[in-house]
């Protein structure tokens, strides 16, 4: 089911004025989180930039219905709230949670485990900055191996969570990763995830212009260099079937990846490791995990095998 540019709402979702920095990219992922429902769903939304941008009722900052909740009860306050929906006969609203790294891999991660578990009908969507951002770049689970934050001057030494893949070990409906990079590509995968009942997760790569120390132009494009030099692979797992999305499929080949140099380059969060052979050779030998992981993936649960 391809979506057309041409048929998504014009209607503008972010108020001028917000809290947010520029180039930011929770609100670019907002604005096409709404492209793609349009105004039928609630957001839950824990405590990270967002609730910042959302702003302090009752004013917003965001033109949608939003639960502003705290961090450890991202999911399961979103589950309760579904439940209240279908109660009222109205299970036609979607309820996504809108949570970030900190909010998913760390402090929120037994209310998202307890709601996949459930298969509670809800979509969690991890806006993954690779840190806690709000309050000033402290390391997350997910911060990458190598990259600097406030708690780890010298490059963080642990690989980053895979949370996607511990969502699909909990044999929920649908789990896929996106970037705000590929809009398109992320507005589909929510248009289908609307459409499953059941939990759904949807992973966005989130590049912070201030915690990763970029030209805030470049927000975009390092989310695609994310995806063409390998680090950041976009797949869909759905119902049991695992696909690469076609826009990273060609990625598989490592000789058509882009040299992971060009996107550590423009982060200053990186600075300390690009004369680092040792690093970079770690950075490489993780991507090479990853692809294993997706070429397993293939084997076992992909197109007909599902
Ligand atoms: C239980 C609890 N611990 C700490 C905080 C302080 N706090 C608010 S936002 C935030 C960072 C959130 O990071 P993340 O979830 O990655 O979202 P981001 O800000 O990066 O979008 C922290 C630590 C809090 N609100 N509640
Ligand atoms: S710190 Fe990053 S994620 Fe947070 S508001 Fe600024 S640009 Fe957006
Ligand atoms: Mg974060």
């Amino acid at each position: 089911m391809g979506v057309s540019l041409k048929r998504i709402p014009k209607k503008k979702y972010l108020m001028p004025g917000n809290a947010a920095c520029p180039g930011c990219p929770e609100t670019m992922g907002m604005r096409y989180l709404k492209m793609a429902l349009g105004d039928n769903f609630v957001m839950v939304i824990p405590a990270g930039c967002s609730s910042v941008i959302q702003g302090i009722a009752p004013k917003s900052g965001i033109y949608s219905s939003i639960l502003n909740i705290v961090f450890a009860a991202g999911a399961s306050a979103a589950a309760g709230m579904k439940a209240a929906f279908e109660a009222l006969g109205r299970d036609d609203v979607n309820v996504v949670v809108w949570a970030g790294d900190g909010g998913t891999g760390d402090i929120g991660f037994q209310a998202l485990s307890g709601a996949a578990e459930r298969d509670d009908d809800i979509i969690y969507i991890c806006v993954d900055n690779e840190a806690y951002m709000n309050t000033g770049i402290q390391r997350s689970s997910l911060t990458p191996y190598g990259a600097w934050t406030t708690t780890t001057w010298k490059g963080k030494q642990e690989h980053k969570k895979n949370i996607p893949m511990i969502l699909i070990a909990h044999g929920v409906k649908y789990v896929a990763t996106a970037t705000v990079g590929y809009p398109m590509d992320f507005i589909e995968k929510v248009k289908r995830a609307s459409q499953i009942r059941g939990f759904k997760y949807i992973h966005l790569l989130a590049p912070c212009p201030v915690g990763w120390k970029f030209d805030p132009a470049l927000t975009p494009n390092l989310g695609q260099l994310a995806v063409k030099t390998g680090l950041y692979p976009l797949y869909e797992f759905n119902q049991g079937a695992f696909r690469l999305s076609p826009i990273a499929a060609r990625y598989k080949d490592p000789s058509k990846r882009a040299p992971i140099i060009e996107y550590l380059k423009p982060q200053g969060r990186y600075r300390h490791i690009l004369n680092d052979p040792e690093a970079l050779r770690r950075l490489e030998e993780y991507i090479n995990e990853v692809w294993k992981w997706v070429a397993m993936m293939e084997k076992h649960y992909g197109a007909g095998k599902g």
